[in-house]
Formats: structure tokens, C-alpha cells, sequence
């Protein structure tokens, strides 16, 4: 059976290794095998399971299961946080509105946790969260494709990059969802959740009571993206072809990733030239993950003015007069900055930018532009695809700040920013759906 989408281990984020407890220096590599057919038939999305990966259990896992819930449990932060702790920790948290962060915690935390990598199948039912409780959302966003029915609630922060990725997807599809814009500060509207970074997808079946959580920007993506592909199969059943996995990465730190996550599956649908065309469309959505995100924290923060403007920038679009009081958007605004002007010096460090920061910015759009060339409209041909969108998504994040307009002056990347939000305002994506 045909499908254009193995998954290549070569493809992977990193090799996978694991760690056993008490067997430190032994390590071993996962191993993706193909499952069999379904008992579908050939050619439709039923038949996704054929090239999915599916992770052999270590052995010896076996012994490890005790160990390995508290150690995934472990992900919740200990309550006995002193004062001091949680207003460092306040303070951090209003950082955390800005970019980078994600960079910032992945180094501390890393030095803070002992754990065991593991992996596994237990984990497929990793999206059931009983936990979450019905807040009000921030704000409903409507679109055309209400006969998709799902029931979506999308939980972010307005200019968060990852976020405004999946806002750049749902909006171009004219997916209609709720957003809860969680507090930066106090971030009380995660307490549901073990995972503590935004954005986050809580998503049910309009007809099913089970709702799932969905972690991370290319998760919700890649699932909602085959999803629609045929809606008939229904979410329940493309989730499970999107297993997390948990292991120890290469600074010591217990991670949890969907190793497909740039993946979506489509069976056999697509076939000759289009398995370069994915490819390439996959891999493009991982630069803006791994490069093209970090090239814009220290260009927002490059100096403590522009750190300032960004956040207020932050604090217009985010409506913090709304949902903060006034000291804590004070906090946000002046502590954050100036956090931020730190951390973005220091992340120009860890990525290797320029000395004017500025210079990377250009030559990472302008690799971009050149991927697409001069003939296409965007990466996708005359529609986006999910690296336009990606891209667009988080380059949207900064459309405030100066970097931005010093982007447009000085690359070419302008008219392709425009056409993708002029595709994205008008639910372009809409068209496409078989509904
Ligand atoms: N790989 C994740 C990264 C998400 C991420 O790092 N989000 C940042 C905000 S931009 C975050 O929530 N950081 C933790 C915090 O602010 O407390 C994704 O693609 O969704």
C-alpha cells in the first residue's frame, strides 16, 4: 500500500534515546515499524495506520512504570514554593508573555530535574484530562466551518509566536474556537494542566463528552490538519496516530514529543511528486520552529526601548488593561522588558546571531523568500501550506514592533506577509474543505 508519508527516522528531532534508572550508560533507540493495514480499504484515510510509526517498548520498561508516573507526574511544579520563589517565579511568568522564554525555562529547567526517559504506548490516551474546569473565554472567534464539529478552545497568549501560528491555521481554515488568554503573571488558567506552556488546545467531538488536550504548536496542527483531511474519521481516531513519548534530550531534561508531529496523515492519498513536496513543506515547518522563531526575541528586545515598545505593544493587542490590574501590568510591562533585554542578549548567544541582530532577521527571511522563489505566490503554490502559515503565524507576532517595519524596508518579504494575511482574514483555507 501506498502512502507518501513514511516516517523516516532521519527526519526525527534528534535520535531518541532513553536512560533506565540504575542503568546509567545504557542506552537504546526506539524503533519506528510500520503497523499493519486497517481493515479498511485502500485509499482512504483509514488506511493512515499503514506507514504511521508506532514505538517498540523497550523490555525492560516493564519495571519502570512505577518510576516513570512519578516521574511524569513530576512535571507539576512542588506546591511548597516559598513567597520569594513564586514572585521570582511571578516575575519570570511575566517574561513570559515575550519570546524566548521557551529557550530560557528549557535551560533552567533542565538543571532542576532528574528523570527517567521513557516512552510509550500507555501515553495514547495522553489527551484525556478530567481536570479541566469551564472558564469563561476571553473572546469567541467565528468562522464559516462550524460543520467540522469540533468544539474548540484555544489557550494562549495574543503574541506568543507558537500561538499566533495556530491562530494563523484556524483562521485560514475559518475554524471557529474560543480563546482563554491566560495570565502571564499567575498563569491560573493552566492550573488544569501538567504542561505549563501555551498554546494549548482543548478539543472535543461536539457529539462526544471526552475532551482532549492537545500540547504544542505543531501537535494541534499536524492533528487538526489530517483531521480535516476526512472529517468522517473523527478526532478520536487521528489522535491516536499522534502518541507522545517521553525521554531525557541532550541537556538531561525530561521532554514529551510527538515524534511525528510535523507529520500529517493521509494514507495513501497523494502520490509521485508529492512526497517532495511534503518533505520539503515538513521541513520548512520545522525551521520556523528550531531557526526562524529564535531570530525574533532578540530582535524585538535588541534594545531596552524597542524591549519596551514590544511590550506595550504586547499589552495593546494582548487587552492587558482588561484582563490584568494595573500594578501587575505595570509588573508585566517594566520587569518583563527588562528581563527580556537579558534573555534576548543571551539568546543571541545560544543561536549564534549576528552582532547586529538585525542582520540575522534579514537573512533568515530572505532564505525563506529564496525557498519560494520568484514563480510561486507562496511555498504552497497559489494557496499556503502549513510552512506559509507557520512562517505568517509567527512573523504576525511582531507586526508591532520596529524589527518588523525594518524587516519590510530591507527584504523582499513584505508582498508575501500581505498575500498570506489577505489568505488568512478570508478563511482561504475554507475552499478546500470537504465538509
Ligand atoms: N514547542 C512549543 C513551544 C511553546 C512555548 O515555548 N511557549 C512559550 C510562550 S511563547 C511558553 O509558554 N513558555 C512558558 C511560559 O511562558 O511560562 C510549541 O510549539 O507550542
Amino acid at each position: 500500500m501506498a502512502t507518501r508519508n513514511p516516517v523516516s527516522v532521519l527526519e526525527l528531532p534528534q535520535q531518541l534515546s532513553f536512560r533506565l534508572p540504575g542503568f546509567q550508560g545504557r542506552e537504546g533507540r526506539f524503533i519506528f515499524i510500520p503497523i499493519s493495514p486497517g481493515r479498511r480499504g485502500r485509499g482512504s484515510p483509514q488506511n493512515m495506520g499503514m506507514r504511521t510509526c508506532h514505538i517498540r517498548r523497550p523490555k525492560c520498561s516493564v519495571f519502570l512504570q512505577p518510576r516513570w508516573r512519578s516521574t511524569l507526574n513530576a512535571a507539576v511544579p512542588p506546591k511548597t514554593q516559598s513567597n520569594r520563589k513564586l514572585l521570582i517565579g511571578t516575575a519570570i511568568g511575566a517574561v513570559g508573555v515575550g519570546f524566548g522564554l521557551y529557550s530560557y525555562f528549557s535551560l533552567s529547567e533542565s538543571k532542576q530535574k532528574h528523570t527517567t526517559g521513557v516512552a510509550l504506548t500507555e501515553k495514547l490516551d495522553y489527551t484525556r484530562n478530567d481536570n479541566i474546569v469551564d472558564i469563561k473565554p476571553s473572546r469567541e472567534i467565528s468562522g464559516p466551518a462550524t460543520g467540522i464539529g469540533l468544539d474548540l478552545t484555544l489557550y494562549q497568549y495574543q503574541t506568543c509566536p507558537f500561538c499566533c501560528k495556530v491562530r494563523a491555521f484556524l483562521e485560514f481554515y475559518g475554524i471557529p474556537y474560543k480563546i482563554i488568554e491566560v495570565n502571564p503573571v499567575m498563569r491560573q488558567q493552566l492550573k488544569f494542566s501538567k504542561y505549563k506552556k501555551v498554546p494549548i488546545l482543548i478539543a472535543g467531538d461536539k457529539e462526544a463528552s471526552k475532551k482532549h488536550q492537545l500540547n504544542d504548536s505543531s501537535v494541534i496542527i499536524s492533528i487538526l490538519g489530517t483531521f480535516l483531511e476526512d472529517i468522517s474519521f473523527g478526532l478520536d481516531s487521528v489522535l491516536k496516530y499522534y502518541v507522545p513519548v517521553a525521554y531525557i534530550n541532550e541537556d538531561g531534561k525530561e521532554v514529551e514529543e510527538v515524534m511525528n508531529k510535523y507529520f500529517l496523515m493521509f494514507g495513501d492519498k497523494y502520490k509521485e511528486n508529492a512526497d517532495t513536496y511534503l518533505k520539503k513543506e515538513r521541513q520548512w515547518r520545522k525551521w520556523a520552529d528550531s531557526v526562524f522563531v529564535h531570530v525574533l526575541s532578540p530582535n524585538i528586545y535588541r534594545t531596552y526601548d524597542e524591549a519596551l515598545q514590544a511590550f506595550n505593544y504586547f499589552s495593546e493587542v494582548g487587552e492587558w488593561e482588561k484582563n490584568f490590574s494595573t500594578i501587575e501590568r505595570f509588573i508585566v510591562i517594566y520587569v518583563g522588558a527588562t528581563a527580556m533585554y537579558f534573555v534576548g542578549k543571551r539568546l543571541k548567544k545560544k543561536h549564534a546571531l549576528k552582532d547586529d541582530v538585525r542582520e540575522s532577521l534579514y537573512d533568515t527571511c530572505r532564505q525563506w523568500m529564496k525557498e519560494i522563489g520568484s514563480k510561486k505566490k507562496f511555498m504552497g503554490g497559489d494557496m499556503p501550506n502549513l510552512a506559509d502559515l507557520a512562517v505568517y503565524g509567527m512573523l504576525s507576532s511582531i507586526e508591532g514592533c520596529s524589527a518588523f517595519q525594518d524587516l519590510l524596508k530591507n527584504t523582499n518579504i513584505g508582498p508575501w506577509y500581505y498575500n498570506v494575511k489577505e489568505a488568512v482574514v478570508n478563511h482561504h483555507g475554507y475552499q478546500k474543505l470537504k465538509l
